[in-house]
């Protein structure tokens, strides 16, 4: 933790992040689901069965969710939607978890916005 707190401090540059690269489909990634505004990819380092992460294919200033803005509005709600949609797919509506790291204290290590879905076993509350 003490390293993902590590790697998390100043990182939001702005600067391009390999989720860019995922979207550009120049690293492969393990896709669930995918239309015009969002991509959901499984997880490098899974911390349950179903661990997927969904994101906007278009960052526009959402590094992370401390800088929303209320012209996000839309795609935020898309994204949770999108989240409702991966647990359906993945067999996992009767009980599963959305997640948003937003800065280092969170242990945010990926400045480009993201919603984990968790599921696939018995979750612990409260998270660490
Ligand atoms: P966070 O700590 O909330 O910023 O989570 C970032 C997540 O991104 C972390 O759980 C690991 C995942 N991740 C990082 N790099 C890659 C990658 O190249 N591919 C995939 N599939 N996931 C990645």
């Amino acid at each position: 933790e003490a390293a993902a707190r590590a790697a998390a401090v100043n990182a939001d540059t702005g600067a391009p992040t390999i989720f860019d690269k995922i979207i550009a489909k120049e690293i492969p990634a393990s896709v669930v689901y995918e239309d015009q505004k969002v991509l959901a990819f499984r997880d490098i380092n899974p911390q349950a069965p179903v661990h997927v992460l969904v994101i906007p294919k278009s960052r526009d200033g959402l590094t992370e969710l401390a800088k929303a803005e209320q012209r996000h509005e839309d795609i935020l709600g898309h994204l949770l939607y999108a989240a409702k949609i991966v647990a359906e797919k993945e067999g996992i509506v009767d009980g599963f978890r959305v997640v948003i790291n937003s800065g280092p204290s969170a242990c945010q290590s990926v400045y480009h916005l993201h919603l984990h879905v968790l599921g696939g076993r018995q979750l612990k509350w409260p998270a660490g």
